[in-house]
């Protein structure tokens, strides 16, 4: 595991890098993307996550890492506005609760926003349920005034946290991302269906779309669409790839 030290060095030399992960319809079209981020480290190659998100924690670099990877999508996002297969792609970008909880997270987005010239309808904060679990007025307020930017909000890993239902009517949230732990047994595990058609049900009522992470097979998007839902993630569309990879993809003949 790096340290904060190295990390550091990394956040000032551009060493960080996003990679997409493709999400798409129930046709298999593609709508969106995850922004996962990955270092470039000069002598251990490219890291995943795990090798640093903890780190980044409990430092408190999460905080500007977390800037830099949202300008970042901002950039692409400008850069794909002129690309024909990307024009209306929207961007989600990972939001931990630390940085979320900053004083000036409205204004820091709003800032890069502008900036950027991004389109923030095409923005997507996705934020889990530990960071509803912290102060709901000042979380309720942030979300609201963050939503006037245009600015939307998935609630990732959903299903694993304790969210109060009151939450889900209450802050501005457009979709609820299903855990991965439900989809990957769905095909066998009666419970686990159970849970995603509750789920799926909760969010129609609430008037909340759903994306199912995780997806590995054609069977399970097969079940997942025929209980409603309308979008997918997973190793079956795509790991998540550079920027080259991922546009190489799309856009072959
Ligand atoms: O990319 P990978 O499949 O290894 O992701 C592992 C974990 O790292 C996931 O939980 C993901 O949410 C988290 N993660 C990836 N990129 C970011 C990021 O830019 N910011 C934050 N806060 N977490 C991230
Ligand atoms: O929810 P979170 O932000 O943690 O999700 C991102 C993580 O999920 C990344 O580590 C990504 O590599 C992983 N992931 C994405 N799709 C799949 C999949 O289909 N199967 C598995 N096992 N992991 C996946
Ligand atoms: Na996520
Ligand atoms: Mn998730």
């Amino acid at each position: 595991h790096q340290t904060e030290n190295e990390l550091r060095i990394a956040l000032e030399n551009n060493q960080l890098e996003p990679f997409y992960q493709a999400q798409v319809d129930a046709q298999g079209g593609l709508i969106g993307a995850e922004v996962l981020i990955r270092w470039n480290h000069p002598e251990r190659g490219l890291l995943a996550p795990a090798a640093f998100i903890g780190v980044a924690e409990s430092s408190g670099l999460i905080v500007p890492m977390g800037y830099q990877v949202f300008a970042m999508a901002c950039t692409q996002l400008v850069a794909w506005s002129g690309c024909e297969f990307a024009r209306k792609l929207t961007l989600a970008v990972n939001i931990s609760a630390r940085q979320f909880e900053e004083a000036d997270f409205t204004a820091r987005i709003a800032s890069i926003l502008s900036s950027s010239g991004a389109n923030p309808e095409l923005l997507k904060l996705e934020i889990t349920e530990s960071t509803l679990a912290r102060d709901i007025e000042s979380v309720s307020l942030k979300m609201l005034e963050l939503r006037k930017l245009g600015i939307t909000f998935s609630l990732d890993d959903f299903g694993t946290g304790y969210s109060s239902l009151t939450y889900l009517k209450r802050l501005p949230i457009k979709q609820l991302k299903i855990d991965r732990c439900f989809v990957r047994d769905v095909l066998v595990d009666h419970d686990d269906k159970a849970i995603i058609v509750t789920i799926i049900a909760l969010a129609a009522t609430l008037g909340i779309d759903v994306i199912a992470e995780g997806v590995e097979e054609q069977e399970q998007q097969a079940l997942l669409v025929s209980v409603g839902c309308e979008s997918f993630q997973g190793f079956l569309f795509g790991k998540p790839e550079s920027q080259e990879v991922f546009e190489q993809r799309f856009t072959a003949p």
